[in-house]
């Protein structure tokens, strides 16, 4: 867990419009989303982890405990239901809202946070350098 640690940058991301397009995020929000660079800083806690995105346009902020659901306020407005587990270094956060699910991964490679998020199969990749 000590490797997810830290302030990160985004660097890129591929898909990220048809994976909002996918959650039901609409236009003008899914252009921000698409424009803005956000840092992500992830910090522990004791037992609590807690996942802080900052963007000049939103900013959110996740605290949780593994393998226990919590609720979230996604950056695009969804109530969810979150459940954080971690598995080979991989940690995989799963929304349920809605009879709907989504599910955003993170894992550490070549010193990059990759971040993978799936809905529906629609699947995008966004990645962060150390800031
Ligand atoms: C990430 O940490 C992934 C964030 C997913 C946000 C989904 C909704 C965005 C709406 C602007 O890079």
């Amino acid at each position: 867990m000590d490797c997810f640690i830290g302030k990160w940058s985004l660097v890129s991301s591929e898909g990220f419009d048809e994976y909002m397009k996918e959650l039901g995020v609409g236009m003008a929000l899914r252009k921000m989303g698409s424009m803005a660079k956000p840092d992500v800083t992830i910090s522990k806690d004791g037992d609590t982890i807690t996942i802080k995105t900052d963007s000049p346009l939103k900013s959110s902020q996740l605290s949780f405990k593994l393998d226990e659901k919590c609720e979230e306020n996604t950056l695009d407005g969804r109530k969810v239901q979150t459940l954080v587990t971690l598995n080979d270094n991989t940690l995989t956060q799963r929304q349920e809202w809605d009879g709907k699910e989504s599910t955003i991964t993170r894992k550490i490679e070549d010193g990059k946070l990759i971040v993978v998020c799936d809905m529906n199969g629609c699947k995008c990749t966004r990645v962060y350098r150390k800031a």
